[in-house]
């Protein structure tokens, strides 16, 4: 795709989003293991081109569930680092007062469905909302963001199923890291390229580079136009690879499991680097301006942290509240 056709501001804004995701989550990582962050936490470092790239193609009332590494696709989405810094640390200001943590924060006025712990269970939940916007009528889609692994369970299937029988506006983003905790993806998957498997379900399958934010944004902007003219859903196989383990503070139990000339491979190919350079190129981006934008997200996820640090704890007796429908 053409950088400069989009425009600086929208080049820019996707530049910010990426550093964002980016600075979040290496800061979240640190505060774990300053035992500052309660629970598990994943992180996506190295994948930010994938949530930033679909999430500018969407509009606020689009619909997403994403997984147990959903943090970029909060932001993406909208997210404010300070309420998700707060959930995450457990304090009754974050966005599910504390009760929802990294794996199963949710906001409604967002249209984020939840994330999910259980790999492929936002799956049909996306397709419930997609399948909703149908009967409304209101021209939403929805967005199921899934990995690899995920990919083979049955939740996708059955799901993939559905939605290329009714036709629903569904986008099925496959965010392809090359492993399932510490399997790779050659060893638990019987096909190369996930998005072959579109075919059974009639729907289109596309690959793409999943740290060329823009290759996702435009691929992403056909399925939401495709899904929006009532021609059905899109499976989109974005391949990338994740930096980190599968878990912050694996290292401790698992050891390594990845050739180290992969993983050093796989961060040559930063998808902020990538950006950054591309932007350049247009001439009409200068380095002063991604620097700025670099230190403006550093002050936003610092003052996100002493946000989260001095909240309250949710007292005991609201442990029941907000659990049960009225
Ligand atoms: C139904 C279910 N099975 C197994 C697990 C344990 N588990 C958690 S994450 C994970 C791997 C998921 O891999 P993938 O879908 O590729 O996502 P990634 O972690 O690479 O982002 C597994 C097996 C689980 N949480 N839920
Ligand atoms: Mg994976």
């Amino acid at each position: 795709m053409d950088a400069a056709a989009l425009g600086k501001e929208h080049l820019l804004s996707m530049y910010r989003m990426m550093v964002t995701i980016r600075r979040f989550e290496e800061t979240l990582r640190d505060l774990f293991f300053q035992g500052q962050v309660p629970g598990f936490v994943h992180v996506s470092i190295g994948e930010e081109a994938v949530p930033t790239g679909v999430c500018a193609a969407l509009t606020d009332k689009d619909y997403l569930t994403t997984t147990h590494r959903g943090h970029g696709h909060m932001l993406a989405k909208g997210g404010k680092p300070k309420l998700m810094m707060a959930e995450l640390f457990g304090k009754r200001t974050g966005y599910c007062k504390g009760k929802g943590g990294s794996m199963h924060i949710v906001s409604y006025d967002l249209g984020i469905l939840g994330a999910n712990g259980i790999v492929g269970g936002g799956i049909p939940i996306a397709a419930g909302a997609a399948l909703a916007s149908t009967f409304r009528g209101n021209d939403a889609v929805a967005v199921a963001f899934f990995g690899d692994g995920a990919s083979n369970e049955g939740t996708f299937h059955e799901t993939a199923n559905l939605a290329g029988l009714w036709k629903l506006p569904l986008l099925l983003v496959c965010q392809n890291n090359g492993y399932a905790e510490f399997t790779p993806t050659s060893e638990s998957t019987a096909v190369r390229d996930i998005a072959v498997r579109a075919q059974g379900y009639d729907m289109p399958g596309v690959i793409v580079d999943g740290n060329d934010v823009l290759a996702v944004y435009e691929a992403t902007s056909a399925a939401v136009a495709r899904a929006k003219r009532g021609e059905g859903p899109t499976l989109i196989e974005a391949k990338t690879y994740r930096w980190e383990g599968h878990v912050v503070g694996e290292q401790a139990f698992i050891g390594e499991y990845r050739p180290t000339d992969e993983v050093e491979a796989a961060k040559q190919r930063c998808p902020i680097v990538l950006f950054g350079k591309k932007m350049l190129a247009t001439g009409f981006v200068e380095q002063a301006e991604l620097d700025r934008i670099a230190s403006e997200v550093q002050q936003e996820i610092t003052a996100a942290v002493e946000f989260a640090q001095t909240s309250p704890l949710p007292e005991a007796q609201e442990a029941l509240d907000d659990l049960f429908a009225e």
